[in-house]
């Protein structure tokens, strides 16, 4: 194919400068990563300019290989980053890291498993304080904010992968209980993706400060994640544990007692963050449990989810099923089995 692929630098607003893979093609240089993924809307992975409309747009192009001056986009005036190139890099460096944490730790492909390629549309509205995943496209959509900064942090671009891989196995759906699993599944998506970036994942150094377990950290002007997943009570809004009435909740409250499950299942409820039990919303403080691991907690996660959940798993069916896969991958009655057990007995789910 006349395809040619070049590694470009980009200076991202979080990361500094990250090395981004694009094309070079009829005199320019296109951000199509050929690289990763096929088929789909641009024929591989890409970043398109919906330049604040609701329409993906085209493909960013340059006529250098460097992108982005690593500032936050300002709407009107400002001249800092008036081509709007970070926002670029920002969102294909994530997404570039979202597919080698895919591909490299579980071997799985891009959305579907089947590396259909999945795109990324920057600038999407104007000012826009959110990012989303559109079935439709299949690609997802990432604001400038406003209230927030650019929305296309590593933890945010990983958390809106992980609808697309939801939407095209288990399909959870979007309200109730299932809702709040398909939030979680998103959240815990972020979160791997988040800490393989900072472990040297797709090849820039940045701080290995491990994971922080919290959504949006780096897009809150305070530093205050959006969701704390070890406490999710944090926000003043998740519960830490399932109750009857966590169906009634929005889905990014009742995501809450499941984040909060995989945290205890990768890191333990005796230690570190997992261990502040001070909560309006704890039903009962959890048994003492270590954990084993995020590479573990994550293969369990990921194969209950994409070959076990439907699209009515609540969170008493998903325990069955996280058990299921444990149990598979790691053997009955051993150690992966029973800390799964455990994680699900401190959220309030089976004893
Ligand atoms: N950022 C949100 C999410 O992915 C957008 C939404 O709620 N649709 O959950
Ligand atoms: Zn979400």
């Amino acid at each position: 194919n006349m395809l040619q692929t070049v590694i470009g630098i980009g200076h991202s607003q979080y990361n500094g400068a990250v090395p981004i893979s694009t094309t070079f093609t009829g005199g320019s240089y296109r951000m199509i990563d050929a690289t990763r993924g096929t088929g789909g809307a641009f024929g591989a992975m890409a970043i398109t300019n919906a330049n604040h409309t609701t329409s993906p747009g085209a493909v960013f192009s340059n006529t250098t290989n460097e992108w982005g001056d690593g500032f936050q986009y300002i709407e009107g005036g400002s001249t800092t980053n008036a081509n709007g190139q970070t926002a670029a890099v920002n969102a294909l460096w994530g997404l570039m890291n979202t597919y080698d944490m895919l591909k490299s730790t579980l071997g799985w492909l891009s959305l579907d498993g089947l590396n259909t390629a999945t795109y990324i549309a920057a600038h999407v509205n104007t000012a826009y304080d959110n990012a989303y995943y559109s079935d439709t496209c299949k690609c997802m959509f990432i604001g400038d904010g406003s209230f927030f900064t650019n929305l296309g942090s590593i933890d945010v671009i990983g958390h809106e992968m992980g609808h697309g891989i939801t939407a095209a196995t288990s399909n959870l759906t979007y309200t109730g209980e299932s809702g709040g699993l398909n939030e979680s599944a998103s959240d815990i998506s972020g979160e791997m993706v988040e800490s393989y970036a900072r472990a040297g994942g797709t090849g820039a150094t940045i701080p290995n400060t491990g994971n922080d377990w919290g959504m949006g950290k780096e897009i809150d002007r305070t530093g205050t994640p959006l969701r704390s997943m070890y406490k999710p009570s944090k926000d003043g809004r998740s519960p830490d544990a399932w109750s009857v009435t966590l169906k009634n909740l929005d889905v990014h409250y009742s995501s809450g007692p499941n984040n909060r499950m995989f945290y205890f299942l990768s890191q333990g409820s005796n230690a570190g963050k997992g261990s502040d039990f001070s909560s309006a919303y704890l039903v009962k403080k959890p048994l003492a449990m270590t954990g084993i691991g995020s590479d573990k907690a994550y293969r369990i996660w990921f194969k209950a989810n994409t070959t076990k959940f439907t699209a009515s798993t609540n969170y008493a069916d998903a325990r069955a099923k996280m058990i299921a896969a444990a149990q598979e991958l790691y053997g009955v009655g051993g150690k992966e089995d029973k800390a799964v057990q455990r994680a699900y007995a401190a959220i309030n789910v089976g004893g």
